[in-house]
């Protein structure tokens, strides 16, 4: 029993030094250990010297006590002085333990969490948002107008999507370079952003194209406001080195209706009405032909 009793001392020792060796190998093997990981395997260690010594301290002393180590180990370990030692060391480093835990780990822990959102955020704006013109991404578009046609459907209110292309761009990029196709992009964005109500939905969704969804608005309302925004566009031309680069749309029309089976099928209706104003001649605006059985009646708006 008594060897047990000197032994326990030994084991746990032991135990605390498998802790600090494996710490000191993390450290090693991870030089770039991150943030608050670092910190808190810091604290971690500082426990287990604290332990360590402690541990090993009565180690000897019970060792000698039960007879498993030379007796005058008893004679200079069992000072009542000495004895108190440990203790001391043990409350010690508790203090700076705790000390470091909450007035350092804890803020850097909740800085650490504020930044990984703010990481969060950023990516997710990223995704949501084109880096050219600032407007959504097509993946964005399609999830806003999932809701919107949604909500569209369920309270019988009109819906209207507008697929916009700018014509002939490729000549744009061929005659004036890319960066002005860049600047004619970030142009026709702008002017859309410009005319547009604030419920509005506008996104690229391919290089030159743009799509615009327009709730609480008929196909007839929606026809008159891609006649005004293609009037804008040609007006508003922008220059380049004193020359004016001629930009024109197309824009293709479609109302939604509580038959229309999803966005993907409005948009597409929207794309065959763009591909008849480009049919038709460019710098044009057509509607979807076919109104669905089942639209939203024009009065409704
Ligand atoms: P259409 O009138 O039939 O629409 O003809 P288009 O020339 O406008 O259409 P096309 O599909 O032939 O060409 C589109 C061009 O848009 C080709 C591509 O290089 C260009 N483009 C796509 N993305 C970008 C971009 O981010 N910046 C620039 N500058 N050009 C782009
Ligand atoms: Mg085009
Ligand atoms: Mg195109």
């Amino acid at each position: 029993m008594s060897y047990l009793a000197a032994l326990t001392y030994w084991v746990i020792v032991a135990l605390w030094l498998t802790v600090l060796g494996t710490i000191v190998s993390f450290y090693i093997r991870n030089p770039q250990t991150f943030g608050t990981t670092r910190f808190l395997l810091a604290i971690l260690s500082v426990d287990a010297v604290r332990n360590l010594i402690e541990n090993l301290y009565f180690g000897l002393y019970f060792g000698s006590v039960y007879g498993v180590l030379p007796a005058n180990l008893e004679a200079v370990l069992g000072v009542p002085g000495l004895l108190i030692v440990p203790k001391l060391l043990n409350v010690l480093a508790s203090c700076v333990v705790l000390t470091l835990l909450l007035w350092r780990w804890l803020p850097l822990a909740v800085k650490e969490h504020g930044e990984a959102k703010q990481r969060a955020s950023d990516l997710e704006t990223l995704a949501a948002v084109d880096f050219l013109t600032g407007v959504y991404t097509r993946r964005h578009f399609e999830t806003l107008a999932r809701i919107e046609l949604a909500r569209a459907q369920r309270y019988i209110r009109p819906l209207s999507v507008l697929m916009i292309d700018i014509d002939h761009f490729k000549a744009v990029n061929d005659r004036f370079g890319h960066a002005a196709g860049d600047r004619v992009l970030q142009n026709v964005a702008a002017m859309c952003l410009a005319e547009k109500r604030d419920p509005d939905v506008l996104a690229r969704i391919g290089g030159e194209e743009f799509a615009l969804m327009l709730p609480e608005t008929t196909a007839t309302a929606a026809v008159e406001f891609a006649e005004r925004l293609r009037h804008q566009v040609r007006e508003g031309a922008p220059t380049l080195d004193g020359e004016k680069i001629s930009v024109t749309i197309s824009i293709g029309v479609a109302g939604a209706s509580i038959r229309t089976s999803g966005i993907e099928a409005l948009l597409q209706q929207a794309d065959q009405a763009l591909y008849e104003a480009k049919r038709s001649g460019r710098d044009q605006v057509a509607r979807a032909r076919i109104p669905e059985r089942g639209s939203v009646p024009e009065a409704a708006e």
